[in-house]
């Protein structure tokens, strides 16, 4: 069964102009895109985003950095979409991530790790609908 998963490309790959390679491993991979935008989020929009790390030294640093120039804010779709989308972006260092994977070709550090992907099914959706409506879906 096909399912979703939910993915920015941050704030240093879209600087960097790599949006459009970054889209294109991921379409040449299998992902359908089902809704896609560039917007710029606030502090509180970020932190919000990312509030199930917020007890960890790096919350702050990650807000400031998720905030800090606009993002690719896109849902995926695919079958196995969240286990085979964090197999295609690599490990979160990617200094530890595989030759070919997304964070291995555009990642500058742990940090600045040019693109998210959901962890699980339900933060998938959850992730998802933080971002888009029903309506801006494809
Ligand atoms: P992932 O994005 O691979 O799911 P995560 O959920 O553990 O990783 O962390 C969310 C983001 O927070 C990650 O993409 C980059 C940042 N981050 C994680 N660990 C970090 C660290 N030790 N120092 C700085 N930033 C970190
Ligand atoms: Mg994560």
């Amino acid at each position: 069964m096909s399912n979703i998963t939910f993915t920015m490309i941050k704030p240093e790959a879209v600087e960097a102009g790599n949006t459009g390679a970054i889209l294109n491993k991921i379409e040449s991979s299998g992902f359908r895109i089902v809704a896609m935008k560039k917007v710029l989020l606030t502090k509180e929009r970020a932190g919000e985003f990312y509030s199930v790390h917020k007890e960890r030294p790096f919350y702050s640093e990650l807000v400031d950095y998720m905030s800090s120039g606009p993002i690719i804010a896109a849902i995926l779709e695919k079958d196995n979409a969240v286990a085979d989308f964090r197999e295609l972006i690599g490990a979160t260092d990617p200094s530890e991530a595989k030759p070919g994977t997304i964070r291995y070709e555009y990642a500058e550090s742990k940090g600045k790790n040019a693109v998210h992907g959901s962890d699980s099914d339900d933060n998938a959706q959850i992730e998802a609908n933080f971002h888009f409506s029903q309506e801006e879906r494809f």
